[in-house]
């Protein structure tokens, strides 16, 4: 990417939407009205985050959410302020939500609350203490036409092909947020002076190929016997000089992996035999948006995309990124 494609546009996320929009001839704005209620939501987050050692949001709850992780009180302020700004759209019927056991329903499915909101609130929440980067990601489905309202799986049960939008923020050294609508992938920083999105780079391409791998390799011994080959053939001097960087935050992980190329892959474990990340707020955005990237995501033995989902909060194994590292994991490991 050359260095004029980084500089900030006075354009904001929303002219940014409404603008691409426009060139859609049945659009009715409806959209963009969706999305400006996440992107509230993430700009209040953003201030949480910066806050945290100053108010007392850092700690537990002293709860453990459905995964049987411990919940962060910024787990708990991030959920409740994502379902808040959504809960004011009249478009949006359901949301799901890594932190609730159960998919809200806000409003019946019609033809005016069309919407499926799903969301991982603050990804990454066990490096919330210690000032590492953490992020939010969503997804958004669409009803299913011609599928009664009161069948609520079927509306969200629904494979990643279908996702209308995805996108995540992440809360670092500034706030960035990504997102795609099947054309494109767009990146914008918060601009706290003005609190706006604003536009840094459109249409951004993941490099094809990349010499970063990343992976929590403490578990090496728990992998499948082709992921530790090929992690023992990324070390050897043929391979041609690979870097490890992990960050065990999937957001900042995977936010490096776009601009910068490489694979992302959390295969599974014998502690978590379908690995650990969720298929339908982690692993299916992220994957919409690397594929508009013209990356690739699978799970070792299909596209992240085309998976039917079962379980409200089903994990899979997720390996993603530059196209080329991607199949040349595939080349050790396929199930
Ligand atoms: P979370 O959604 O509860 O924060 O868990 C998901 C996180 C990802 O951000 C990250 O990639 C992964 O867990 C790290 O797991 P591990 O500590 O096993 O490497
Ligand atoms: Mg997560």
């Amino acid at each position: 990417m050359d260095a004029s494609a980084a500089k900030p546009s006075i354009k904001t996320i929303q002219q940014h939407i409404l603008e691409r929009q426009r060139a859609h001839p049945n659009a009715t704005g409806e959209f963009s009205f969706l999305l400006s209620a996440i992107t509230l939501a993430t700009k209040i987050i953003a201030d949480y985050v910066r806050r945290a050692g100053l108010v007392d949001i850092l700690g537990t709850t002293g709860g453990i959410n459905v995964h049987g992780e411990v919940v962060q009180k910024l787990d708990v302020i991030a959920n409740e302020t994502i379902a808040g700004c959504l809960g004011y759209r009249d478009n949006v019927g359901i949301i799901v939500s890594e932190e609730d056991d159960e998919p809200r329903i806000l409003k019946e499915l019609d033809s005016r609350a069309q919407y499926i909101v799903l969301f991982d609130p603050l990804d990454g929440s066990s490096n919330i203490d210690v000032n590492v980067s953490i992020g939010t990601i969503f997804s958004i489905l669409q009803r299913r036409e011609g599928v009664d309202a009161g069948r609520v799986m079927d509306h969200i049960l629904q494979p990643g092909f279908r996702q209308v939008a995805a996108g995540y923020v992440i809360y670092s050294s500034s706030t960035v947020m990504t997102y795609t609508t099947g054309d494109g992938v767009h990146m914008f920083v918060l601009d706290p002076s003005i609190g706006a999105f604003r536009l840094t780079r459109e249409n951004i391409k993941i490099p094809k190929a990349g010499k970063t791998y990343s992976i929590n390799e403490a578990y090496r011994n728990q992998f499948p016997k082709g992921i530790q080959d090929y992690l023992d053939w990324v070390k050897l001097d043929e391979a041609g000089g690979y870097a490890l960087r992990y960050i065990g935050s999937l957001v900042a992980d995977f936010h490096r992996t776009m601009i910068q190329g490489g694979v992302f892959l959390y295969p599974p474990t014998k502690k978590a035999p379908e690995g650990k990340l969720r298929l339908l707020y982690e692993a299916n955005p992220l994957a919409f948006l690397v594929e508009q990237a013209g990356g690739a995501a699978t799970d070792g033995r299909e596209r992240i995309l085309d998976k039917v989902p079962t379980a409200l909060h089903e994990r899979t194994p997720l390996i993603i990124g530059s196209r080329d590292e991607v199949d040349r994991v595939l080349s050790y490991w396929s199930r």
